[in-house]
């Protein structure tokens, strides 16, 4: 007869070898899952970062054990403005782009990266949704090697000053060091606020405003309050100058290797994470002003009409309009 301790000898034994199966089994189903790594700047608390989780948790509802959904926030794992590229090589599955990555390779895509377009949120949409949308994708997928799976409001961006300032029209923007994103459309449009554009990485603006390597920046209110540059500027002025959206894109390479199935499931994840972002980002807009008047701020209105006017003959005069197909402008201005 077998002794307790060689009976427990045995059991223990057996479980070691039941876990040891178990993990092999977990990591075998981790490695046939499909990877989808994420990779934005976005900081945790902005709206198009807690809209991945939303991506995520749709995914794996509607596609059980089929995808590996993994965030990678604060730009740790590609640099801002690199996500496009490492997508076309197949290094990454999925960002949010902008229109200014995307005028890199579509250069008629830089009339969505000129200010005053874009009319409001609920213009974006239809635009975007629409055959111009439809058409100016097509040609994305083509030179980008990406598929835009759906469009998020970014927000509507608005200057925002290290010290305080009487600004009216651009020419109360001379001389101000404008950060910008580092690509030549961004420092285009921050030429055309009147001020001059310093190209600066969004991870780096805070430290940049808190030491006064540069005067402001600019970016949509509920970013100026997920990262926190209340806290090292006193001014808003209220340009409204772009109406900004970020594309959810799809590497091409795991677009196209998956089942009809998946991809109505990415498709729809993508689509919720939008909306998601969109209604809370529009919510937040709607009463963020009083926010920033309690931190102490001064929050101005300039004349609208001079920043307009200003901003649309500069880009008018440019050489981006010369790419601009013709009646593209009039098309997207009667987009109702
Ligand atoms: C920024 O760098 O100002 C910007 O708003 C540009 C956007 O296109 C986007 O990259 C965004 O930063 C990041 O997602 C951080 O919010």
């Amino acid at each position: 007869m077998k002794s307790v301790s060689t009976l427990r000898r045995g059991f223990l034994a057996a479980s070691v070898s039941a876990m040891a199966l178990c993990g092999m089994a977990s990591q075998a189903l981790a490695q046939t899952k499909i990877p989808m790594r994420i990779s934005t700047p976005a900081v945790p608390d902005d709206w198009h970062a807690k809209m991945w989780t939303v991506f995520k948790d749709a995914l794996d509802k509607s596609s059980p054990n089929q995808f590996d959904t993994q965030i990678n926030l604060n730009a740790s794992l590609f640099k801002q403005g690199t996500e496009p590229a490492a997508m076309a090589r197949g290094n990454l599955e999925l960002s949010s782009i902008s229109a200014f990555d995307m005028a890199k390779l579509v250069p008629e895509f830089s009339i969505f990266t000129a200010g005053y377009v874009v009319r409001d949120p609920a213009h974006q949409q239809k635009v975007f949704s629409g055959p111009i949308g439809e058409s100016m994708f097509k040609t994305v997928s083509e030179k980008m090697d990406v598929t835009v799976l759906s469009t998020a409001y970014l927000g509507t961006r608005q200057v925002n000053l290290r010290e305080v300032r009487n600004v009216k029209t651009p020419a109360d923007l001379k001389g101000i060091k404008l950060r910008m994103p580092g690509t030549k459309e961004w420092l285009f449009l921050g030429e055309a606020l009147g001020a001059t554009a310093t190209p600066l990485a969004f991870g780096e603006v805070y430290l940049g405003l808190k030491t006064g390597t540069i005067d402001g920046q600019d970016n949509p209110l509920p970013t100026v309050r997920a990262a926190k540059f209340y806290e090292v500027t006193k001014q808003l002025v209220l340009t409204n100058h772009l109406v900004d959206s970020i594309f959810i894109a799809i590497s091409n390479k795991t677009w196209n290797a998956l089942t009809p199935a998946q991809k109505q499931n990415v498709k729809a994840a993508a689509q919720a994470a939008a909306q998601f972002n969109n209604e809370n980002r529009l919510k937040e807009e709607g009463q963020i002003v009083d926010f920033f008047k309690q931190q102490g701020l001064q929050v101005t209105t300039p004349d609208l009409d001079a920043f307009q006017k200003s901003v649309q003959d500069t880009y008018a005069k440019s050489d981006y309009a010369k790419v601009w197909p013709a009646g593209l402008l009039e098309r997207i201005n009667n987009t109702r």
